[in-house]
């Protein structure tokens, strides 16, 4: 099976340095600036960065971090930096390219390679049995898709894929086409991401969103961060953990990784983060083993209720758990018998660090908990999050100042999206109100999430896969799987700036068509347009492209979604497409009619900075689940399996990319340079495995009784992760996540928690 080549040329020069302690600075900065100067020229890089992230101005992309309340001080990271210039670099992708690079030849060439090509900027079609793709028009393209689309059998053998980019208003108008078309199958980017956080926080909490608003963090006492690297993909909540810090809150970090940004920051903003040693930001740094999460919290929960028994009365926030919540004597029973080797197994800890957490839960008056993928993407991953709500129950730190749950989202727009109802399984109150706006029936029966889309391909069952953005089969688990699968389809369409692996590996008949980024100025028929976003703590603001877009050929995300629908569905149903694409207003006039929280939607995102969505448990500890309480529940400890001699290897970001987009073959805060073909291992894993640093290996990764995956030579990094633990780069490791090791309740793929094995390649 052909797999899309690692890496650029010159791989060969990979070198490896110690890891670094501090992260941001003035190397930061500086790289900021290079970047952009060199990507857009010093006009272009002025507009954008004085922009990005202003009230009013250009949202950033590469993170759902939330822009603080006050403005006029530069509001931007490195990454960030990176991510507006990779797609506001003038570089177009020629006609003449397409005939001088025929699909074979795409296969061939790295995600590296194919981002660098520049901007797309006219609609291509490769005709089934052809090898090329040639432009087409833009009217001839719209027909072509309505022609599939019409001659399906049923619309459920059709799915429509978005990823997180997608602003507000797109993804109101493309679900509401593809529900007017008649399927519910919506895969997502979160279906691969927080799907765990929302399957756990709306059974628990009955909102699957942060409990918190931005200010709460500089009224923490303790905030704990698990299973996320912020330093290099999220860096502005550096800023935040530093503020918090200097009002007195302790910081605790649970990862395998001593991840630079979590041990000392240095704050480009001030003159002391700039010259000096910079902040020491973790006061604790646990250092768990894969997948231990949950176990640590079980014992941390556990030692609040002892600390309960031992003075009754002044641990548990009783009037809270009374009034608010249901099923703490099930918790106690469970987690009296709670078993400490089982516990010490599983995290790799000692009862010392633990306790030592406990003690500071138990001290702090204010907490928040936030994660991300280190808890997700794992096998236990919902009922992990389950127990992070549980502890914040105990003491009552849900739907208080300085106290929450925080899911710290990734795609800029990613929540927004499922607000607006991007989701194989949107309520039906959302359904009914969608057929109440639009008079007509929505379908009601589940669509497909990720994993499901590539498994129904497997059995032939879609036909046709549309795209709004994203890279599905370089994003999803079992990469030789997917591309077998995504081939085996008749029609492929992708909506997107720029080239990359979805395009080579296509069904045999596929489309490209390109569209404005959101660094564009958006022109219709009524004027300039934006378009809004919603941020990590469900604050909605809009976002305007302050830059001329690479060629006026281009259509927006809503012209092609509008235009698309018309093709499909006719201009005499009840949705004014044609409206919606002229005046955006329309748009937002019909969201603020469906969706709850966005009433006088038009006004209120005039209005600068925008405005923060209600969110029960935050605003008045009114909890919407089942039982209308906020649910404490009992989750089986279930130990990551790893048979002897093997490791849990995760897939993880280097500081230079953005997920299936690579910016440079570095790796700065972990030494790695000019390449990513790298396996982290501790040392002392090494030694058992008869292996050492600079040994290039072959990776197999092992399941159930499938066939292994395998990913070949890999030079081994020493690396201080925890025992038994390991790690490599998404997106090329995708090839040794199994497809079905997804986790339980929300079917993400459990990126984070492979079982390999490593075999030396013969010298
Ligand atoms: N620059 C940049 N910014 C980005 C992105 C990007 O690719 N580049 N991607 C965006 C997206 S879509 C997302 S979802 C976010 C992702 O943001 P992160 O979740 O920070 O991204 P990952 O690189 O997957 O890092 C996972 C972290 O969890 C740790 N971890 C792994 N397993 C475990 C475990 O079992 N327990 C614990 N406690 N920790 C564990 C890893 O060591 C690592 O530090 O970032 C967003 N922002
Ligand atoms: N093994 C492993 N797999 C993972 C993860 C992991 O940690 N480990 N992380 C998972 C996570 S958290 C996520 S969110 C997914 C990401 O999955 P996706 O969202 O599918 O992937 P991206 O790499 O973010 O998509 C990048 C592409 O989007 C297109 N694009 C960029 N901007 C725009 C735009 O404005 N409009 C349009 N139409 N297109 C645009 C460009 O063509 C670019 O190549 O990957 C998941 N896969
Ligand atoms: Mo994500």
């Amino acid at each position: 099976m052909a797999r899309a080549p690692r890496d650029a040329p010159d791989s060969e020069q990979l070198t490896v340095g110690p890891p670094q302690t501090h992260s941001v600075g003035l190397p930061a900065v500086a790289n900021a600036m290079a970047y952009a100067l060199e990507g857009m020229g010093p006009a272009r890089t002025l507009k954008v960065l004085s922009h990005l992230n202003q009230k009013d101005g250009l949202d950033c992309m590469s993170c759902a971090w939330p822009d603080p309340g006050h403005t006029g001080r530069a509001e931007f990271c490195e990454n960030g930096a990176r991510a507006v210039t990779w797609e506001a670099n003038p570089l177009t992708v020629p006609t003449t390219f397409w005939a001088e690079h025929p699909v074979t030849d795409l296969l061939e060439r790295s995600e590296y390679w194919l981002g660098q090509q520049g901007r797309l900027v006219e609609p291509v079609h490769k005709p089934a049995g052809s090898d090329h793709y040639v432009p087409i028009s833009w009217a001839d393209a719209f027909a072509l898709v309505a022609d599939r689309l019409r001659g399906l059998d049923s619309p459920d053998q059709a799915a429509f894929y978005t990823s997180g980019r997608t602003a507000n208003e797109t993804a109101f108008v493309y679900q509401l086409f593809v529900r007017a078309f008649g399927t519910n199958n919506l895969p997502d980017c979160s279906n691969m991401c927080h799907e765990s956080t929302g399957a756990a926080m709306g059974e628990t909490l009955g909102i699957g969103k942060s409990t918190i608003a931005y200010d709460d963090f500089a009224q923490a006492d303790l905030i704990i961060v698990m299973g996320q690297n912020p330093g290099t993909n999220h860096p502005r909540m550096l800023t935040a953990l530093e503020a918090a810090k200097r009002n007195g809150a302790a910081i605790v970090t649970v990862n395998p990784l001593p991840e630079a940004g979590l041990r000392r920051y240095k704050n480009p903003q001030t003159v002391r983060g700039v010259l000096g040693r910079g902040t020491e930001l973790a006061d604790q740094f646990v250092q768990i083993r894969s997948g231990g999460d949950m176990a640590l919290l079980q014992w941390v929960s556990k030692r609040v209720l002892e600390a309960e028994d031992r003075h009754p009365g002044t641990v548990l926030d009783h009037e809270f758990l009374a009034e608010h919540t249901l099923g703490l004597d099930a918790l106690r029973t469970h987690l009296g018998v709670l078993d400490e080797q089982e516990v010490l197994a599983a995290t790799g800890l000692t009862i010392a660090e633990m306790d030592e957490l406990a003690d500071r839960y138990l001290a702090a008056d204010r907490v928040i908990i936030t994660w991300a993928m280190g808890i997700t993407q794992h096998r236990k991953g919902v009922d992990t999050i389950k127990e992070i709500v549980n502890l914040l129950l105990l003491r009552g730190n849900i739907g208080r100042p300085g106290a929450g749950a925080s899911p710290i989202r990734g795609h800029s727009n990613v929540q927004g999206d499922r607000t607006m109802g991007i989701w194989e399984r949107m309520p039906e109150t959302f359904l009914e109100a969608l057929a109440a706006e639009f008079s007509f029936a929505p379908p009601r029966r589940h669509g497909l999430d990720s994993v499901g889309s590539i498994q129904a391909m497997q059995r032939g069952e879609i036909k046709v896969w549309f795209a709004l953005g994203g890279n599905l089969v370089a994003a999803i688990s079992d990469t030789a799987a997917a591309e077998a699968a995504m081939r085996g389809t008749e029609l492929t369409v992708q909506v997107s700036t720029k080239l990359n692996r979805s395009h080579a590996v296509t069904g045999a008949e596929a489309l490209i068509l390109p569209t404005l980024g959101r660094t564009d100025v958006d022109l219709q028929a009524s004027g300039p347009q934006f378009v809004s976003v919603e941020d990590t703590v469900c604050a909605v603001h809009a976002t305007h492209g302050p830059l001329s877009p690479p060629s006026d050929t281009l259509l927006s995300e809503i012209s092609i979604v509008t235009r698309l629908a018309r093709a499909v569905l006719g201009d005499d149903g009840p949705v004014d497409w044609a409206g919606f694409e002229r005046d955006y207003d329309a748009i937002r006039a019909s969201i603020s009619r469906v969706v709850p929280g966005f009433e006088d939607f038009n006004e209120r995102i005039r209005v600068k900075g925008g405005f923060v969505l209600p969110n029960g448990p935050r605003d008045s500890r009114t909890f919407p689940t089942a039982t209308g309480k906020a649910m404490i529940t009992v989750n089986e400890l279930v130990p990551v399996e790893c048979p002897p001699g093997r490791l849990i290897l995760q897939t993880i970001r280097s500081h230079d990319q953005f997920n299936t987009t690579i910016y440079s073959l570095n790796d700065r805060y972990r030494g790695i340079r000019h390449g990513r073909d790298v396996v982290f291992v501790n040392p002392d894993d090494l030694l058992d495995l008869g292996l050492a640093d600079g040994d290039r290996v072959d990776v197999f990764s092992e399941w159930r009784d499938e066939p292994d995956r395998e990913l070949r030579d890999l030079r081994v990094v020493a690396y201080p992760t925890s025992r038994g633990c390991a790690a490599a780069y998404f997106p090329e490791a995708n090839a040794l996540v199994p497809l079905s090791s997804t986790a339980i309740g929300s079917n993400t793929p459990a990126s984070k928690a492979v079982v390999v094995r490593l075999e030396r390649r013969a010298r």
